[in-house]
């Protein structure tokens, strides 16, 4: 009979590899993992209960807050707060990060970045929605409370990362920097269990994702690349929730785009908590991120917790592709 490996079994085993490895990141990525198991259960029976709907108020971004959204922050941040190893937690919730208070005992040397549920527009029509997390090793004493400048940190520092897809089944995938694992909810055991060790994104697929709706709202560079997509005969898939379409280019390559537009100039999606984290995952299965300028994701500036950014990413010489095709369109225009 195959062993099943559970979450916590895996990031134990990983944490061994590392004679310097206090446990910390370790007992850190076992409270994300208790906090995705209490998001799904109310996820999987959201149309059974109310707390479906929009909860009226609006988030830091301005997005109509989902009543599941202000549920999986509070989760996240409880489960993070009790474990001791996290010290602040910056959330697309939060107009401001949450200092949590330090647990006896415990000197917490990270801070967590997270969207707690990507995508809830696509809750109330049952549609796939995911957690994106990213975890920093503080860079203030430990003595005292989290500063901003732990959070302002560029991907490239990012100590970990992953997403939690709440679909037809959920799954937790996550980088320590050394390759990408996946775990399935065996809800039979109430446990992760390694289901897609080692995930690699194929160098390139059939797919192109981006809200075609906003096609005239796009540079005219980017719609050209856009009909060379078609024109490719490229199918296009937009779930609009991130989480679910990167987790597609994951499995079956392709490449997702969301540049700026006249109502977000610097694009929509936000640079610390979903465009980083995410970056860093599809870099570690050998994808590439860039943004619209063709810079590398994970080496932007973070100025601030909500900052915007452009993206382009997935397999590698899909994105490889588009780069060129933007620096040829570029030259010929100048
Ligand atoms: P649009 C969800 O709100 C999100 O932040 C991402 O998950 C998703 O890719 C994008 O916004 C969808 O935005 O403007 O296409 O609806």
């Amino acid at each position: 009979m195959n062993r099943i490996i559970t979450l916590d079994e895996f990031i134990i085993r990983g944490q061994k590899q590392y004679t310097d490895s206090t446990g910390h990141l370790t007992r850190l990525l076992r409270d994300i993992g208790i906090a995705a198991k209490i998001v799904n259960r109310e996820v999987n029976k959201a149309g059974l209960v109310n707390i479906l709907g929009v909860a009226g108020s609006d988030n830091a971004s301005g997005d109509d807050v989902q009543k599941l959204d202000i549920f999986a922050n509070e989760v996240f941040i409880d489960c993070l707060k009790n474990g001791g190893e996290c010290c602040g937690v910056a959330s697309e919730e939060l107009e401001e990060f949450v200092v949590l208070d330090p647990v006896k005992n415990k000197d917490a040397q990270y801070v967590v970045v997270m969207d707690p549920l990507d995508g809830s527009s696509n809750i109330d029509v049952n549609v796939s929605v995911g957690t994106i997390f990213g975890i920093y090793k503080r860079k203030s004493d430990c003595s005292g409370p989290c500063e901003m400048a732990d959070f302002l940190q560029t991907g490239a520092e990012l100590v970990a990362a992953g997403y939690v897809l709440y679909g037809t089944s959920t799954i937790l995938v996550y980088s320590t920097g050394n390759g990408v694992n996946g775990f399935t909810l065996d809800p039979s055991i109430g446990e992760f269990c390694l289901s897609h060790p080692d995930m690699k994104i194929p160098d390139a697929g059939n797919y192109y994702s981006v809200n075609q709706g906003y096609y005239l709202k796009f540079d005219l560079e980017m719609r050209r690349y856009i009909d060379q997509c078609s024109d490719s005969n490229l199918r296009l898939r937009y779930i609009g929730s991130m989480v679910s379409d990167l987790h597609r280019i994951m499995f079956q390559g392709g490449i997702f785009l969301y540049p700026n537009t006249r109502k977000y100039v610097n694009g929509k999606l936000r640079l610390l908590y979903e465009c980083n984290p995410m970056s860093f995952i599809i870099e570690q299965a050998g994808g590439l991120a860039i943004n619209t300028k063709l810079q590398r994701i994970l080496e932007l500036p973070v100025a601030s917790l909500h900052q915007r950014s452009t993206i382009v990413i997935g397999s590698p010489d899909m994105v490889k592709d588009m780069k060129a095709f933007i620096e040829r369109y570029s030259a010929v225009e100048i």
